[in-house]
């Protein structure tokens, strides 16, 4: 463990932050600047709330020796990506009363807002309150928003594997009475009963400095692989049982990781590990245990090395074992075959062994908004009207809408054409499979454009493959404004890492059930030498591939990602 001396900046914030306080009251006082003072950008975070500036005219406002365009991001969580029609019409409201008029399905099966203006992040945060949600643990050095795959053909395994996901979120909730006091004026947070003195915050699990870094769990189901569990640091994969298709356990995957430095080669996207077995029961007590093995061993000194997938590689899967063992008590059994047969969603309509019906929406980037003749936003307004059933967020940005009846299919269709959020059925099986993170202008660490570029780029892509005869061939692209992976690009068979304005680093050949990671195999190069080094790799392709086999299978199968990554000159 890291001495005193060695600790890095950010957990002397966390420590002398009085349960994640800091002077956050005080600059949200401050009239004076639309930001908050450095070391609460740090702290704000663990509230799910990131300072942001519109960089789109940050060059212009600094030459006229203006303060940045200060704005906040607001991050919701939403277990398992479920919510009610009742709080997708709040999201709704709040997205156009505070924030940019926009919501974000993020890649995390949770809601983003952009665009919310200091002083009215207080009445945002109460609004999403009172829709009985929460941003607290949305960000910063605590487990993060938990994953669970839609399922949209089985409910009833969805819902035990859904309840499971909601009690490890629930467990790792951090418990500090500071959200409540600082965004709903609730000085002894929800639990107050009249008389009871003040009480010391206790945070059991995490203490006093949390995490070394951010933590993320998915729960997976297989066939589907929607939740790309191996990009997690802790993963639950659903065992069910052969005979009643009733869940048996779970095999516990650990160490999974996306982020990466640019030239950074200490740095690198991770594939979890499948450690063992547990039982449903077990669920909690074991994602206690790998947390806390994290919280205790977890690098506090370098914050590039302080993610669990450093601690697994550094450690090995022996000693994590013997350390679960020490806090559990028992040791993980062996972990059970299992099989998964794609990552990505399946869209339309599919009835469920409960006989409801379940709609997966196909969500450009996960940006619901009305722009142009794009009427998204208004049209999940109508739908949020009429549904009875429930929403869940995707993984890959898009959304179901769960559990309508029969009887009610032919209403939500009609709304659905009506406000043309039929793009499942129109777009290409390319278009269906990608994935941009935000990147510009909101995100203050990207270095090119993504949710804006990926679907310009993602139509020349298309057309480039209809004219080697791909036309029906599905291949998943991932593009992210940057190393740090956000849309999971390293599990893409073709994934774009933005390293400047208009430049790339081209991955390629991880598998299509998110089993294997890509390989860098250009960099630094424009759209034009993407698709020219595209166009020459899909011309082999299809003169080569085999039945079916999918498009990074075969570069890896024709040992075409041997050779040296070439920089373009
Ligand atoms: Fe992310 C930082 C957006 C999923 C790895 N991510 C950020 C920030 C907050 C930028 C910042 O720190 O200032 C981005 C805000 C952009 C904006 O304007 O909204 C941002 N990340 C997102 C979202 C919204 C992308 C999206 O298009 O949906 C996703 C929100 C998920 C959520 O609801 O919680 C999002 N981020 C991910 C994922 C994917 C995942 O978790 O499955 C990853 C890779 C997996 C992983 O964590 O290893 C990811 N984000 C990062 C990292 C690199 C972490 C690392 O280990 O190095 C950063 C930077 C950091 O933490 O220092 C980052
Ligand atoms: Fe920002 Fe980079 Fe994440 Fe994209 S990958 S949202 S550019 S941090």
């Amino acid at each position: 463990m890291a001495e005193q001396s060695q600790l890095s900046p950010v957990e002397h914030i966390k420590a002398a932050s009085n349960y994640l306080r800091g002077t956050l009251k005080e600059s949200l006082e401050d009239n004076i600047s639309g930001s908050i003072a450095e070391d609460d950008t740090q702290l704000s975070k663990f509230h799910g709330i990131y300072q942001q500036d519109d960089r789109d005219v940050r060059e212009d406002r600094r030459r006229q020796m203006l303060e940045p365009d200060y704005q906040f991001m607001i991050r919701a969580r939403v277990p398992g990506g479920v919510c009610t029609p009742k709080q997708w019409l709040a999201f709704d409201e709040i997205a156009r009363r505070w924030a940019n008029g926009s919501i974000r399905i993020t890649t995390r099966q949770a809601f983003q807002l952009h665009g919310v203006l200091k002083h009215e992040l207080k009445p945002t945060i109460r609004a999403i309150n009172d829709s009985l949600m929460d941003t607290i643990a949305a960000c910063g050095d605590v487990n993060r928003n938990v994953m669970a795959t839609v399922l949209p053909e089985s409910s009833k395994l969805h819902r035990k594997v859904f309840e499971d996901a909601c009690a490890v979120s629930e467990h790792l909730t951090p418990h500090t009475r500071a959200y409540h006091e600082i965004w709903l004026d609730d000085g002894d947070g929800k639990k107050k009963v009249a008389g009871t003195p003040q009480q010391e915050d206790v945070e059991p699990i995490y203490g006093k400095v949390y995490l070394p870094r951010k933590f993320k769990t998915a729960f997976a189901i297989p066939p589907r692989n929607d939740v790309d569990v191996y990009a997690h640091d802790l993963g639950f994969v659903a065992i069910a049982d052969e005979k009643t298709g009733e869940l048996a356990g779970y095999n516990v995957t650990v160490g999974g990781g996306m982020g990466a430095t640019h030239g950074d080669p200490a740095t690198y996207p991770r594939l979890a590990d499948v450690l063992g077995l547990c039982t449903p029961d077990q669920v909690t007590a074991v994602a206690e245990g790998i947390v806390t093995i994290q919280r205790d061993f977890g690098d506090r000194s370098e914050r590039k090395h302080a993610r669990f997938k450093y601690t697994v590689q550094d450690h090995g899967l022996e000693w994590l074992h013997d350390q679960l063992e020490q806090r559990l008590g028992y040791r993980l059994e062996a972990a059970r075959e299992f099989n998964f047969t794609h990552t990505g969603d399946q869209y339309g309509w599919q009835r469920t062994d409960d006989g409801l019906w379940n709609l997966t929406l196909f969500i450009e980037n996960g940006r619901v908004a009305d722009r142009g003749v794009s009427r998204l936003l208004s049209g999940m307004k109508a739908i949020a009207g009429v549904h009875r059933g429930e929403f869940r967020l995707t993984a890959n940005q898009n959304l179901v809408i769960a559990g309508v009846p029969e009887s009610e299919r032919v209403a939500i269709d009609s709304l659905v054409h009506k406000h043309g959020l039929d793009h499942h059925a129109k777009a290409g099986p390319v278009r269906l499979n990608a994935m941009a993170c935000v990147g510009f202008p909101t995100c203050g660490l990207a270095m090119a454009e993504s949710e804006r570029y990926l679907p310009d780029l993602v139509g020349k892509i298309e057309t480039m493959m209809a004219g080697h005869g791909l036309a029906e061939q599905g291949v998943t692209v991932r593009m992210t404004g940057c190393p740090n992976g956000c849309a999971r690009p390293y599990l893409a068979e073709i994934g774009l890492v933005g390293k400047g304005p208009g430049l790339y680093n081209l991955h390629l050949g991880a598998a299509w059930d998110g089993s294997r990671l890509n390989q860098l195999y250009r960099e630094n190069i424009d759209e034009s030498e993407i698709l020219e080094t595209l166009d020459g790799l899909f011309a082999r392709y299809a003169g080569e591939r085999q039945d079916q086999e999918y498009f990074g299978n075969y570069l890896v199968r024709q040992g075409l990602l041997d050779s040296n990554v070439k920089e373009s000159a």
